[in-house]
């Protein structure tokens, strides 16, 4: 389906941090190879002077989603650790670039990048009405970010090349996106954007 990018577009790229590539401590498989072309998609908003959001998840210690505090999860992208660092080669434009730190107290967890953040806000403020989507991890934080918009009244468009799944069960991410579809996103490729 091809997409011609408009002035109340917007991107968001969602916590590509250290922990969450395949040598971190909370590995998406192959998250790394989806850096290239989450650049590229960077570069097409960047140069249109679209605004690009970079969510992260950004924990205390002491985190409630850690396994030391009753959660599933290892301790991953603890506040001001290597971990928590945007991978080294992602593009991260000098303008029109924001970042979103999300379950950031220790009692509550964040999978969307709306959940306690001035997100909502910042598109609003800029008359963002679609959102295209990417990052880790297709079957948590890129499905909820999705449906974090599509329920604040935004399109949603989920970028399926740009994306990576946890898969601790084999289809996870396939069940995500088709959830998401189901509920009115649009998937798209790079060939689809004009
Ligand atoms: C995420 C698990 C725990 C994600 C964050 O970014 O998808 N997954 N915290
Ligand atoms: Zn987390």
């Amino acid at each position: 389906m091809k997409l011609k990018i408009t002035d109340s577009d917007a991107l968001i790229v969602v916590d590509m941090q250290k922990d969450f590539m395949p040598d971190g401590v909370l590995p998406v498989p192959e998250g790394d190879k989806i850096v290239p072309v989450i650049n590229e998609y960077v570069n097409i908003f960047f140069k249109k002077g679209l605004p690009v959001f970079f969510t992260r998840d950004w924990h205390p210690e002491n985190h409630i989603s850690f396994k030391e505090q009753g959660g599933i999860w290892p301790a991953h992208c603890v506040q001001n650790t290597e971990g928590a660092e945007f991978h080294p080669e992602l593009f991260i434009p000098p303008d029109n670039r924001f970042v979103i730190s999300k379950g950031t107290s220790p009692d509550f967890d964040a999978y969307s990048g709306f959940q306690g953040t001035v997100l909502e806000a910042l598109l609003k403020e800029r008359g963002v009405k679609r959102i295209f989507v990417c990052g880790v991890a297709t079957d948590y934080c890129v499905k909820n970010t999705a449906y974090g918009g599509l329920n604040l009244g935004f399109q949603v468009v989920v970028l399926e090349d740009a994306v990576k799944g946890v898969n601790i069960n084999p289809d996870d991410s396939e069940k995500a996106l088709e959830l998401l579809m189901n509920n009115g996103v649009f998937l798209a490729v790079k060939e689809d954007i004009l």
